[in-house]
């Protein structure tokens, strides 16, 4: 909690009042209570501000069906698991279905509050927790969602993945030592060459880099998107060895961000409440010395470069593992979105063919890993690949969306629907000698992660003829991997449908060598 003499001297916002009046997490106790009583009478700070705690959203767009918002730290699902999720969203019909999210993670959908004990205790059971994925809180952990398989890989976060989340989430039955943040955190351990998981756009980014020989990370800390500020992490001059010094600078930049974000006024304004606001108030090198002060240790300075060398994958397709004998099979999962039966058949293939894992990406993508490779034949015949390709079309194969207005009321536009219809247009239209990533986001607020984007898609509104209709701004110039760098606005208010279209074939032909296809 943050101290009473500080809270005097800045105004807190409404949130922040009400998470001292009650922590979010105390709603944990009270759900079995609420679930009977139904949504409609429940506290309007327990509705939106602390069911958010337990990964529980209520969706104004659809009122009583909730959103829950998993964490699998690094994508990585067992087979029970999915099936587990496909039989929570299978009983709600046409209403139930799931998202894998830019945060290479799983999110359900049409959920009853009514059912939400038995849900969480369901998930327990097949070692899943939802806890502290939403509002306030450090969100799933990302890493390269090959680690483990991947013969380029420098270092296996996996473990240290899971450690962090054991440390956040007190082993997902929820911590309130790391649950009275300010606002969201991110936090991201890169293990690969090829900057797969965007490192750079987090709140903590551990970047590869070597030093003396020695495998480590570099520290990132303020990368983050708001419809107010697009920055990328700034370099803290620290060095780890991939140990427990990982846990413990992250231990320390949560709990100074924790502690002193009052006194910045980061409690007083949510728009200038992200860590990096607190790095920006003390200096980096004021940050640094209180985080040594910290965790009572020295730390060493950052390597003088990162180890990130490669271009980034996309893991769609069939590659070998390190593991001899056995491939990755990364299936294209359109906009991410999953029906139950989608679920069940993923499931049933990672058991036939691999070790029974499945991996999301943050492109919202599955990969199968453990495919012997003698196998690999067979799977590709399966019939879910024919939805979930191996092949996809090129702006098919890259395109990334937020949720958008389906669920999101944030939402300016529809994104995942128009946006696919739009790649799948332009790729019958054009033939495009390279990959061009789409990324769409339906409203600034930017979950699509436009700025990373080969084009980004920002929701907006414009009027046509005296009629608002649905628009976006249009970005361009996001790279991604070794050369990561933002994107930036090249449009404002592209009203969607034809014109949309002829703005993006105009850019995919004059920056991307696109050429119309011959009739
Ligand atoms: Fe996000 C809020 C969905 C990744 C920046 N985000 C929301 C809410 C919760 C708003 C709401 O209540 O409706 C959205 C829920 C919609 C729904 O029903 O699904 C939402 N965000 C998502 C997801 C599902 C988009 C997706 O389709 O994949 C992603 C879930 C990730 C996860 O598994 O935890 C998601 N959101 C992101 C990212 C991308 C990332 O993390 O790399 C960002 C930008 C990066 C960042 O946070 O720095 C992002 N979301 C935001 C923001 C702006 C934060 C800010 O500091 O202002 C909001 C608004 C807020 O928090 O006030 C927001
Ligand atoms: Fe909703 Fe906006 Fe996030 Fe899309 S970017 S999920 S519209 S908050």
């Amino acid at each position: 909690m943050t101290d009473a003499a500080t809270i005097q001297k800045i105004k807190l916002t409404k949130i922040e009042q009400a998470k001292q009046a009650k922590p979010g997490l105390a709603i944990k106790d009270e759900l079995a209570t609420l679930a009977q009583a139904g949504w409609e009478a429940m506290d309007q700070d327990d509705l939106i501000i602390r069911l958010k705690f337990l990964g529980l959203f209520h969706r104004p767009v659809t009122p009583g069906k909730f959103m829950l918002r998993l964490r699998t730290p690094h994508g990585i699902l067992n087979s029970a698991q999915v099936r587990a999720l496909a039989e929570i969203v299978q009983r709600y019909g046409e209403d139930g279905s799931a998202d894998i999210t830019t945060r290479q993670n799983i999110q359900l959908r049409g959920i009853r509050l009514e059912d939400t004990p038995e849900i969480l205790t369901k998930l327990k059971q097949v070692g899943l927790t939802t806890v502290q994925s939403g509002h306030d809180n450090v969100r799933n952990i990302t890493g390269s969602p090959v680690a483990g398989i991947d013969p380029e890989e420098y270092f296996d976060t996996r473990e240290l993945a899971a450690q962090l989340q054991n440390m956040i989430t007190n082993y997902g039955e929820g911590s309130l030592e790391f649950s009275d943040l300010p606002r969201k955190f991110n936090i991201c351990l890169e293990g690969a060459p090829d900057n797969s998981s965007h490192v750079e756009i987090n709140d903590i980014g551990f970047v590869p880099a070597f030093k003396d020989g020695q495998f480590g990370f570099n520290v990132l800390v303020g990368g983050y998107f708001s419809a107010q500020r697009q920055a990328e992490g700034i370099s803290i001059n620290v060095w780890v060895p991939p140990n427990e010094a990982v846990l413990a600078v992250s231990r320390g930049i949560l709990a100074l961000y924790t502690r002193h974000s009052a006194e910045e006024g980061l409690r007083g304004n949510r728009a200038k409440a992200r860590v990096l606001w607190l790095v920006e108030a003390w200096g980096v090198n004021a940050f640094r010395a209180r985080l040594e002060a910290e965790i009572g240790q020295s730390l060493e300075p950052a390597a003088p470069e990162h180890a990130l060398t490669m271009d980034k994958r996309d893991h769609i397709g069939v590659y070998a593992q390190k593991q001899a004998g056995y491939h990755y099979v990364g299936l294209h999962v359109p906009a991410g979105r999953l029906t139950a039966e989608d679920m069940f058949e993923v499931a049933r293939l990672a058991e036939t063919y691999g070790n029974g894992e499945i991996r999301a990406t943050v492109e919202e993508n599955f990969i199968i890993p453990y495919v012997k490779s003698e196998n690999v034949e067979a799977l590709l015949q399966e019939p879910l690949l024919e939805k979930f390709s191996v092949n996809p079309s090129t702006l098919v194969r890259s395109f990334v969306s937020c949720t958008g207005n389906r669920y999101c009321n944030f939402a300016l536009v529809e994104t995942k629907e128009q946006g696919l219809a739009l790649a799948r247009e332009l790729d019958a239209e054009l033939d495009i000698p390279q990959r061009v990533r789409m990324h769409w986001t339906g409203c600034p607020n930017s979950c699509g992660q436009a700025q990373v984007g080969d084009i980004g898609f920002i929701g907006s509104k414009a009027k046509v003829d005296g009629a608002i209709v649905e628009a976006v701004n249009v970005l361009t110039g996001g790279t991604v991997g070794n050369q990561a760098s933002l994107g930036a606005p090249v449009a404002q208010k592209v009203p969607c449908g034809d014109t949309l279209k002829a703005t993006v074939k105009h850019i995919l032909i004059e920056q991307f060598g696109a050429t119309p296809k011959s009739e």
